[in-house]
């Protein structure tokens, strides 16, 4: 399939305006839709939040008769199925859009091509992959969920130029700063959910919460598009102390578990609070299946050496977010992953760093596991 320069100028501009459903889609994907007829960009659209209009449907609406011969340039191949909203491929039909060209195709089982199909079976001219891997960027947690059932994960830490995450006391307040702060409280609020362990909340009783407004987050509009992430502990024997900060603040919470007291179970559950019980232990692979299942496309784990370790153990961290500080902690502070067993270079796990950059006083490391 061979695309104009228009066709990508195109895609671009669908891409950016997906791109502004950043912080609000979930647990639906960002996508973006441009119409073009005779040249001339005729309607544009983005979704916004799961039960409102699908991009092509605010494109549609926006163009009027205009629609009628354009083509639609989407970041995400239509729907065809009845969800919350009605299928986009009808929506399209019925404006008499002659030409779709999409990024990708939708990996949710219930459309996955058939959405394409359909349309090229009604005597629409189709084409997938055009900008297909910067359209892949945009929703790498909806795309992992579907295809795999399992979450996307971040892992993000924060350390010393001597790559130290705290001091042997365990404080570790601040390391990084304000920007750098700010950054991370982006990251939360692109996230379906933010993990942690009962560690970190016993040492530094977190809030975990969002704390940026809703102006400071393109494309929220409207107080209505602001959320907050889940706020997920990981806490085996239900440790948590009822007075923890994280549990009297605004925002859905859950509380996995697996032998908890049965008194205390019910008293967090008084307060509202989500609490899972996972009887044969913790099992990471199975806590973010069971995100998964509810829905959860993007994860961001913050939390001590000892659960960012077994995470990245069990292979479950897709990316490492590393912020550095422009100081030395000492030999004697900690560092930032419980990894028991690696004695020799052999041993070492291999990272590839895909990017980095300032971010005020402070850098943010980008890395991988190796070969990927
Ligand atoms: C599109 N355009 O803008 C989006 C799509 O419950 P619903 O009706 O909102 O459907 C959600 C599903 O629709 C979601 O899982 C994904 O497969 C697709 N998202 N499709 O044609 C859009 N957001
Ligand atoms: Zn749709």
């Amino acid at each position: 399939m061979t695309f104009t320069r228009d066709d990508y100028t195109h895609m671009a501009r669908a891409i950016r305006l997906a791109r502004l459903g950043l912080y609000t889609t979930d647990p639906n994907p960002r996508v973006g839709c441009v119409l073009v007829r005779d040249g001339e960009v005729v309607g544009e659209g983005w979704h916004r939040k799961a039960g409102e209009p699908h991009a092509e449907r605010l494109a549609i609406a926006a163009a009027g008769e205009k629609a009628r011969g354009a083509t639609a340039y989407v970041t995400l191949e239509p729907c065809c199925h009845h969800g919350k909203t009605p299928p986009c491929t009808a929506g399209l039909l019925e404006a008499g859009v002659s030409r779709v060209v999409a990024a990708m195709e939708d990996p949710n089982p219930l459309v996955a091509g058939k959405g394409l199909a359909l349309l090229a079976e009604a005597g629409v001219e189709t084409a997938s992959g055009l900008l297909r891997e910067e359209a892949e960027k945009l929703n790498p947690g909806f795309i992992k969920r579907m295809k795999t059932g399992l979450p996307w994960v971040r892992c993000k830490l924060a350390m010393s130029l001597d790559g130290r995450t705290a001091m042997a006391s365990g404080e570790s307040l601040w390391i990084t700063g304000d920007d750098a702060r700010r950054d991370v409280q982006r990251l939360r609020a692109r996230s379906s959910a933010v993990v942690t362990g009962i560690g970190t909340v016993l040492a530094d009783d977190p809030s975990m919460n969002l704390r940026l407004k809703p102006e400071d987050l393109p494309g929220v509009e409207t107080p209505d598009y602001f959320r907050q992430p889940w706020r997920v502990v990981l806490d085996s024997s239900l440790r948590i102390p009822e007075q923890a900060r994280l549990l009297s603040l605004e925002g859905p919470l859950c509380v996995i578990h697996s032998h908890g007291a049965e008194d205390k179970v019910r008293r967090l559950q008084e307060r509202g609070i989500h609490v899972q019980q996972m009887p044969d232990g913790l099992d990471l692979p199975l806590v973010m299946e069971f995100l998964a299942g509810r829905e959860i496309n993007e994860v961001l784990i913050e939390a001590g050496p000892t659960l960012a370790g077994a995470a990245l153990r069990a292979g479950l961290i897709d990316e490492l977010i590393i912020y550095m500080a422009p100081h030395l902690m000492g030999h004697q502070a900690r560092g930032l992953f419980h990894l028991p067993g690696l004695e020799k270079m052999a041993d070492r796990i291999e990272l590839t760093i895909r990017d980095i950059r300032q971010v005020g006083k402070d850098f943010r490391i980008t890395a991988v596991s190796a070969g990927e």
